[in-house]
């Protein structure tokens, strides 16, 4: 079985290699020379646990190469990027080019399969594309057009979580949208090659919305929790506390808060679901805002403790989106670390053991990057903005003596710090 991924990504890199492991030849392509090259070296230019041992592996055999050029295959994945743009209007641009880069490349019995987040209807738009690109090959549903398509087309969408990602792969159930039921069947007996999980059929379109409803899920369940941190600011009650207590009850299960949602998806999916029908989608429009306003409500928190303390330098400790990776986009740890280095210059150190160096946003500002022993040593403040388990561990007894404001929940036995003088809101 010949099968092209387009897109190296986070998602594109470990689908291609695991399809690769389950025997199938494999060509991932992409734009990026660079990415190309350092695949076929069988190295990885994404941090994910155990990805690089899987590529050298697959690499060495000859299951996985990479290209910039679309080659012919059985299968198409498509797994480029779906950023929105200003408006928060979803661009599904990569993904029509990487349609159109297939097209050319599409012979009968082929089957194209979508990854990518997506508006609900753009597997669709693939397949009109398609249609007008090559009007040789009949594809599927298209009304008027009898028997069995020479194409066959269906949307699947990731749902692993970074860090977790060969796991979840692998693990995780699928929904499998086809264009028509026999193109969804076709999807499956594909994921069937190397997915463990339930492998669940359904329409494109369902498909689709179900893949933005569930990080529309996630990001109401957090706007839920950052809402009631700010209350429980207000009212002097430690929001943790109030939350372990309430996940008492056999039918609360409350997420937890943090200085903001970020990450590429969790941050980005519900808006596609607001732009498709904005009259009717106010909860996770305001979700979305109260998640976004989190991240100043956080600044100001922080700025207050740093003004009660004149002089004194402190740690920012972490600056990924989320725990344990990498991953600083759309981190608001960054953001707040950022807006702080500006304001309070080389004051502010800044502990993450994920940078080898501080990212451009801090250029100028006289911050500097450390350690968490040196942030430890030298720093009576610390602002805790990302709950990687270094910083979790570290003991009461190394940080009993300092100001504290603890975004995460990570040090539930450290003396509270001064609260803010004024009750702050939570405003966009
Ligand atoms: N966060 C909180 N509180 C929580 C949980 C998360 O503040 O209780 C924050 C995180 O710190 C981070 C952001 O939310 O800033 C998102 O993190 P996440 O772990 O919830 O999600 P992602 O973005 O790493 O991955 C999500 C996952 N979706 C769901 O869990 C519904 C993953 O399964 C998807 O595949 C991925 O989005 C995606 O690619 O869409």
């Amino acid at each position: 079985l010949q099968v092209a991924v387009l897109g190296l990504g986070y998602i594109g890199l470990p689908t291609a290699a695991v399809i690769a492991r389950s025997g199938a030849q494999v060509t991932g392509i992409d734009v990026s020379e660079q990415v190309v090259a350092t695949v076929n070296s069988g190295k990885v230019h994404i941090e994910e646990i155990d990805l690089d041992g899987l590529v050298s592996g697959v690499v060495a055999r000859g299951n996985l190469r990479a290209s910039t050029q679309i080659v012919t295959a059985d299968v198409f994945v498509i797994a480029v990027p779906t950023p929105f743009d200003a408006d928060h209007a979803p661009n599904i641009g990569y993904v029509l080019q990487a349609a159109t880069n297939v097209a050319a490349a599409l012979k009968r019995g082929d089957l194209v399969i979508v990854e990518s987040t997506c508006p609900v209807g753009t597997t669709e738009k693939v397949r009109d594309l398609l249609a007008a690109l090559r009007p040789d090959l009949s594809m599927p549903g298209i009304e008027g057009h009898a028997g069995i398509a020479d194409i066959s087309i269906a949307y699947c969408p990731e749902r692993v979580l970074p860090g977790r990602i060969l796991v979840e792969l692998i693990d995780n159930d699928r929904v499998i949208g086809g264009i028509t039921p026999r193109c969804a069947r076709k999807a499956l007996q594909f994921y069937r090659r190397f997915v463990r999980g339930a492998c669940v059929t359904t329409t494109a379109r369902a498909a689709e919305m179900t893949k933005l409803t569930e990080n529309a899920f996630r990001d109401v369940n957090i706007a839920f929790a950052n809402e009631l941190s700010v209350v429980a600011d207000n009212l002097g009650i430690d929001v943790w506390e109030v939350i372990r207590l309430a996940n008492r009850h056999p039918r609360v299960n409350i997420l937890s808060p943090g200085p903001g949602v970020g990450g590429h998806c969790i941050a980005v999916d519900p808006w596609f679901l607001v732009h498709g029908d904005p009259a009717n989608t106010p909860l996770i429009r305001t979700a979305r805002e109260v998640n976004d306003a989190k991240v100043a409500y956080t600044i100001g928190r922080a700025e207050a403790l740093i003004e009660t303390n004149p002089g004194v330098p402190v740690a920012c400790l972490g600056l990924a989106f989320k725990a344990n990776i990498d991953d600083f986009r759309e981190s608001p740890a960054l953001a707040v670390a950022a807006a702080l280095a500006r304001r309070f210059g080389e004051r502010v150190q800044v502990c993450e053991p994920y940078a080898a160096a501080l990212p451009a946003a801090f250029d100028g500002t006289g911050a500097g990057l450390i350690d968490i022993d040196t942030a430890l040593a030298a720093c009576p403040i610390l602002i805790v903005l990302v709950d990687h388990d270094v910083f979790r561990s570290v003991p009461l007894d190394e940080r009993r003596t300092k100001q504290v404001l603890d975004t995460r929940g990570i040090w539930p036995d450290q003396p509270r710090a001064h609260p803010a003088a004024e009750p702050l809101r939570l405003a966009s």
